[in-house]
């Protein structure tokens, strides 16, 4: 079995809907990945273990997905300096927009990359840590060119 390269983390089973897409985007392009869910509220002791273990284990980025009280990216961020980006799960109060300032607020110092809210968030956000994979892993990188020229082949010209 190969190490995954990406961690994705969410603060709740509840988010795996959204949070999959990165997974399947980061499958389709080959890239090994492991998903857990890690609460900054419910779990933080391993909270703590995941993200003060993240550079040891291999992993080179990682994707934190969650809702609400939106802490869980930051948190990682704060113990990692590997990438860490942030997905606001789209949430039932507040469809999200909690969710998302929780996240891209983080003071200057350290990081989160953040994306939009909900599926698109979470699939960009698999997209970008496969990038960034890429930089340095040349078949990736074709593999990444091949998956966005089918994208754009894709794409009707007339609306109907
Ligand atoms: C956050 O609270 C999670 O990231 C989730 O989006 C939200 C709701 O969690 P559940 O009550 O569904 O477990 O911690």
């Amino acid at each position: 079995m190969t190490a995954p390269l990406v961690g994705i983390v969410m603060g709740s089973r509840s988010d795996w809907a959204t949070m999959k897409r990165a997974a399947e985007i980061l499958d389709k392009l080959g890239v090994p990945h492991e998903a857990k869910v890690v609460s900054a509220h419910r779990t933080p002791q391993r909270l703590v273990e995941y993200a003060t273990s993240a550079t040891a284990r291999g992993f080179k980025v990682i994707i934190a997905g969650a809702g609400g009280a939106a802490h869980l990216p930051g948190m990682v961020a704060s113990m990692t300096r590997l990438p860490v980006l942030g997905v606001p799960v789209q949430s039932r109060a507040l469809s999200g927009l909690d969710s998302l300032l929780s996240i891209v607020q983080m003071p200057g110092g350290v990081p989160v990359g953040t994306l939009a809210i909900g599926e698109a968030g979470a699939v960009n956000a698999g997209l970008l840590a496969a990038q960034i994979l890429g930089l340095s892993d040349p078949a990736l990188a074709e593999r990444i060119e091949a998956w966005r020229a089918e994208q754009t082949a894709q794409v009707d010209e007339a609306p109907e």
